[in-house]
């Protein structure tokens, strides 16, 4: 065996060069963070479904929760490579983790800060960024997936407030958010964006149970019921489904930085094993075959974190378009899963057990795959971009 063996952060291609020393800094203390808090308790409370909420408080301490919000409004005012990093190491330890960190950012602070009021800002967003309150977002419906201008869910005019009725599923963080963000259409047909309180009558969130994926992560309904909406509450700098289309672009860029962190684990883990495990009187390492999956493993990531990287400088240059976000996510998050399921083959049986990462994050990435636009209507933006013949209908 010969030549440097790196357990941690694979570098293989001097991906770092690229990164400022404020990026590296805070890509480093969020990874530090995530190996003291996350690591060693993440399996056991994956296995009892249970979201570890106590990490809440510290994620918001460590400046996670919105990265590229401005200071002034609680934010840490960071570049949208940093946002990334943060992501990417998050993931590293659980899709559940940054998922949290995801809807938190992404989707309640983002659409609070670029369609809110000036009150709503000051209201929420410093108290969304130290974690002393939780939020989730309202799109997914029953019936409406995919196809979220299907939303049946709906407000009407009463005067100085509106009626709030519908149903949203698959809510991230529902049953424990102090707020929603919920998407709902107008009596013109208008789709809105409000923000709607826990305890609010009318308003109730049960939790879904069962899942196989995700399971450190909470997941729930949001049912609506006669909900009296005051009219301050609903955002008003964006009407359409593009509101949450926008919300849709952040967190989707954070996830094809975040399923970097989950592929990085998972190669460390088998990298690690592979140099140690031994049959036939050698390391398995030693064997080709073994190698051709930690080389395709190495290149698929180092791929993903150049895509990720000049995705980021699009995007700080603000000329990434939403297509050049599909690809991304579409591209991580597959090579992700690929990777979590060919290194967990090199562990053999031990790959199967909770003592290595490999399960854990092929069933969580089984939910990345499906959340923020499937692999497949990923696939179509991409097609419409490069076709200008929307397939999706
Ligand atoms: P379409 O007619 O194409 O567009 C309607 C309007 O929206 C605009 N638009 C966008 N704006 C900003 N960003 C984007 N990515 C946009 N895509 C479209 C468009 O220009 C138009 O604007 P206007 O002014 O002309 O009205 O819409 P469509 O109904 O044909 O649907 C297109 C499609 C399929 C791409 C879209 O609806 C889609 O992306 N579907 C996937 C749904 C999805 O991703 N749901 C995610 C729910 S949230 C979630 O999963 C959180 S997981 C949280 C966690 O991390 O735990
Ligand atoms: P469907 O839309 O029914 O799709 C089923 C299959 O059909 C997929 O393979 C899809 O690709 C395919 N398909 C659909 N339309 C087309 C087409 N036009 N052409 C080709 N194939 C098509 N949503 C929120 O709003 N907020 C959240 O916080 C949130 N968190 C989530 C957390 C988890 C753990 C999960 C699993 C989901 C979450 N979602 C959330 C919902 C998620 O965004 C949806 O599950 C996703 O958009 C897909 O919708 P669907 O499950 O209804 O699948």
């Amino acid at each position: 065996m010969s030549g440097t063996v790196q357990f941690t952060a694979p570098d293989h291609y001097l991906v770092d060069e690229l990164f400022t020393d404020e990026q590296k800094l805070v890509r480093d203390s969020t990874r530090e963070w995530v190996n003291r808090s996350v690591k060693p308790i993440i399996e056991e409370y994956s296995e009892k479904a249970k979201f570890p909420f106590h990490l809440v408080k510290e994620m918001g301490d460590m400046g996670t929760f919105g990265p590229f919000i401005p200071v002034e409004y609680g934010g840490s005012g960071l570049d949208h490579i940093s946002y990334g990093l943060i992501m990417q190491e998050l993931e590293r330890g659980d899709s559940g983790i940054r998922s949290m960190a995801s809807v938190q950012t992404s989707l309640v602070m983002f659409p609070i800060y670029a369609f809110g009021s000036e009150e709503q800002k000051k209201k929420y967003l410093p108290r969304l960024a130290t974690g002393d309150i939780i939020g989730c977002f309202g799109l997914t419906e029953p019936d409406h997936g995919s196809d979220p201008g299907g939303m049946k869910t709906r407000i009407k005019d009463m005067g100085d407030h509106y009626l709030l009725n519908g149903a949203k599923m698959w809510i991230t963080n529902s049953s424990i958010a102090d707020i929603a963000i919920v998407w709902a259409r107008d009596e013109s047909e208008i789709v809105r964006g409000m923000i709607v309180e826990k305890g609010w009558h009318g308003l109730s969130a049960p939790e879904t149970h069962g899942k196989w994926s995700l399971r450190a992560s909470v997941t729930g309904e949001l049912v609506f019921d006669n909900v009296k909406v005051p009219k301050e509450f609903v955002l008003p700098g964006v009407q359409g489904l593009k509101g949450p289309l926008n919300c849709l672009n952040s967190a989707r860029y954070g996830i094809a930085w975040g399923a970097i962190g989950a592929a990085m684990d998972c190669y460390d883990a088998a990298l690690r094993y592979s140099l140690e495990r031994k049959q036939f009187g050698k390391p398995i390492a030693s064997f080709q075959l073994q190698q051709k999956k930690l080389a395709e493993a190495i290149t698929e990531i180092t791929k993903a974190q150049l895509l990720a990287w000049r995705l980021g400088v699009l995007k700080n240059e603000n000329k990434a378009t939403p297509a050049h976000v599909s690809m991304a996510k579409r591209n991580n998050v597959a090579m992700a899963l690929n990777i979590a399921r060919e290194t967990r083959q090199i562990l053999g049986a031990m790959g199967i057990t909770n003592d290595y990462p490999m399960m854990r994050h092929m069933m969580n990435l089984e939910s990345v795959i499906t959340y923020e636009g499937t692999h497949d209507i990923h696939l179509l933006i991409t097609g419409n971009e490069i076709t200008g013949i929307p397939a999706f209908k």
